[in-house]
Formats: structure tokens, sequence, C-alpha cells
């Protein structure tokens, strides 16, 4: 199951009570203040994880708590302080303050970690309130109470380059053909039914680039037809855009049109994700029709095209390296580096 919003509760830990007590031993009997301080209470930290690309630990257990701190005890002895509440999440989630609507925390960075809300302070035990004046107080705080709160959690995934295309089109087969990852491919529309994310390898220059295959657009999609836009925020933040067009009209399609329908479905859901650097993939350049097609697309849109075949490998590393120029262009060679 692939999920990628939910609501969360958050509970960070209490802070301990400090303790009020005094030293009595056999030839001291009024050996003065001994109560300790209570323990600080757990914070509720979320941890950047680059191993999971879903919010699904969260969508079933939603309310999240960190441990209280221990009570300050006699004999000078502070408190425990509580184990903290760490949640993994995936890169690319952010979290909003559903009260205030503020966008509070952004996971950026694997292993990356952010203090969403604090544990309370222990409270002072009575040895903390001596003084020459005041030789046996007894007096102690209570420990304060842990920050608490409710968050929408939604996830955008982080890739360089975003898939786009109408169902059967052959997102899936290019995703395959290209990266590590092995989304499922079909005849039959909506076979993909949410984002994929797969990587690019090219070892011979130690790059590699992060693809994202989304479930195919359809016209109509802002009208919630299909899948809707639900998944087009997993390319908001894509540096560049892959339109992978049937080249080869399969089904009467023209591929003109499909073209032109998929800029106005993105243009309904975004208007900035026209501004990114973008591409056609022409795909099924094997099946007989797809030259004549090709040459009236051309005609007609004034756009970078790489004419490739998925099943039969045609255009593919063509492909890859059009893509990785384009990401270099965009973000710096640092960016493509596998990081050892
Ligand atoms: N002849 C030919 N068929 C292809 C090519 N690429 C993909 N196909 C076929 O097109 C069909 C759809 O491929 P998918 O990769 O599942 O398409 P998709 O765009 O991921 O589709 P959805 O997930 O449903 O949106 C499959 O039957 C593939 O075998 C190609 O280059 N040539
Ligand atoms: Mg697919």
């Amino acid at each position: 199951m692939f999920v990628d919003e939910c609501i969360i509760k958050v509970q960070a830990g209490d802070g301990g009570r400090g303790c009020i007590a005094f030293r009595r031993e056999k030839y001291e009997p009024w050996g003065g203040p001994c109560g300790g301080n209570g323990g600080k209470g757990g914070d509720i930290v979320l941890i950047g994880d680059d191993d999971t690309n879903n919010l699904v630990d969260y969508k079933f257990k939603q309310h999240w708590k960190a441990e209280r701190g221990e009570h300050g005890l006699g004999k000078d002895c502070d408190g425990r302080e509580g184990k903290d509440c760490e949640m993994r999440m995936p890169l690319g989630t952010i979290v909003t303050d559903i009260e205030t609507g503020a966008v509070v925390a952004e996971l950026t960075k694997d292993g990356e970690r952010i203090i969403l809300r604090k544990g309370g302070n222990g409270g002072f035990g009575n040895l903390h309130f001596k003084s020459s004046i005041n030789r046996a107080p007894r007096q102690a705080n209570p420990g304060q109470e842990g920050e608490t709160g409710a968050y929408r959690l939604v996830l955008k995934s982080i890739a360089d380059v975003g898939l786009v295309g109408f169902p059967n089109a052959g997102k899936s087969s290019l995703t395959n053909a290209i990266t590590h990852a092995h989304p499922k491919m079909a005849a039959y529309p909506f076979t993909t039914l949410h984002p994929q994310i797969g990587v690019i390898d090219f070892p011979e220059t130690n790059q590699r680039l992060m693809l994202a295959d989304v479930p195919g657009l359809i016209e109509g999609a802002s009208e919630n037809k299909g899948l809707g836009h639900r998944f087009l925020r997993h390319i908001e933040r894509c540096s560049v855009l892959v339109f992978i067009i049937d080249m080869a009209g399969v089904d009467g399609r023209d591929p003109r049109e499909d073209y032109a329908t998929l800029l106005k479905e993105l243009k309904l859901y975004d208007k900035a994700l026209l501004k990114k650097p973008r591409l056609v993939a022409a795909n099924k350049m094997d099946l007989p029709k797809a030259k004549t097609w090709l040459t009236k697309f051309k005609a007609k849109h004034k756009v970078p095209v790489v004419p490739i075949s998925c099943s039969e490998g045609l255009g593919l590393e063509k492909l890859k390296q059009a893509l990785l120029k384009k990401v270099i262009a965009l973000q710096g060679e640092e960016h493509v580096a596998v990081k050892r």
C-alpha cells in the first residue's frame, strides 16, 4: 500500500518531578536536603531515511509518544531522561502544523534529525533550593509537560527526472529498461497505481540520477478522471520532465494531440511545471507507423525529441545521456556524483 499523505498526533515526554528528601545517617541525623532533579522528557525527533518511499507506517499508527522522564530520587539521584521517539520518514516529507497551516519541517537529507516537539524539563529537587538562609527546603518542582501537536505529513518524492505520459505509453517499460527498479508493465491502462522511484546508473563516470515513474495521466485528470492529479506532486520537485509519447499511435491515438493534452493537464495542476526543462521520449519506434508520426510530431511541436523503443532497447543510451546533461546543467556535477 502506498501512502503519501496522512495526519499524526505527537506528544513529547513530560519531565520527571523533583524529589524532597533529607539525609539521615547514624551519626548525622540532620544531613541536609538530598532530593534529586527529575529527568527530562523525550523529544519527538524526525529522521530522514533514504531507504523508504512511503508514509504507510504513519497511516495506521497515528499517535506517537516519547517516554517521560523519571522522577528524582533521594540520596541526590537525578531521574533518568526519557527516550526520544524517533520517527523515520522518507526524504521529501513535508510536515505542516494542522492548527496554523505552517510548514514546520521538511526532510531532504538522509540521516537528518529534526526535533519536532521538545520534551519537558525535569523539576528541581530540594537540594537545588538549599541556601544559607534556607538549609532545609521542603520545596521541589514538578516536571514540565512535553509539547504536543497535530501535523499533516505530505510526501513529495525527490527525483531528478519525472516521467509523464498517458497510460500505456511505456513509462514503466522505460523505468525497467534504464533503472534498477522493476515496476509492473502490461498492455492495459493504469498498470502503475503509485509512483516508483528508480536509479539510473552511469558506472563509467560514477554518476547517478533518480527517476520517478508516475501513474498515467488522461484528459480531464484535473476533474479527477483516471487517477486524477493526485500523483503529480511527485514530479513537482524534479529538475527535468520527460514526456513519454506513444509515437506509433496505438489504438488510433494522435501523438501530437497526446502531447498537447499532457501539457494542458500539467498547466491545470500547476503552471510552474511547464517552466521546467522538458524533453519528449518518442516511444515504440519499432512499430511501423512510428516514423511517419514522428515527422508530423516534429513539424507541429518545437521540443527536443529522442526517439526510443523500450522493447528493442533503441535510443535508450542517448536518452540517458540527454537527461544527465540537462540535470548537470541545472544542478551541477556534484549533484549527480555517487557519494561513497
Ligand atoms: N512495441 C512496443 N511496445 C512497447 C514499447 N514500450 C512499451 N510497450 C508496451 O506498451 C504496453 C504498456 O507499457 P507500460 O510500460 O506498462 O506503460 P505505462 O506507461 O507504464 O502504463 P501505465 O502504468 O498503465 O500508465 C506494454 O504492453 C508494453 O509491452 C515499445 O518500445 N515497443
Ligand atoms: Mg506503468
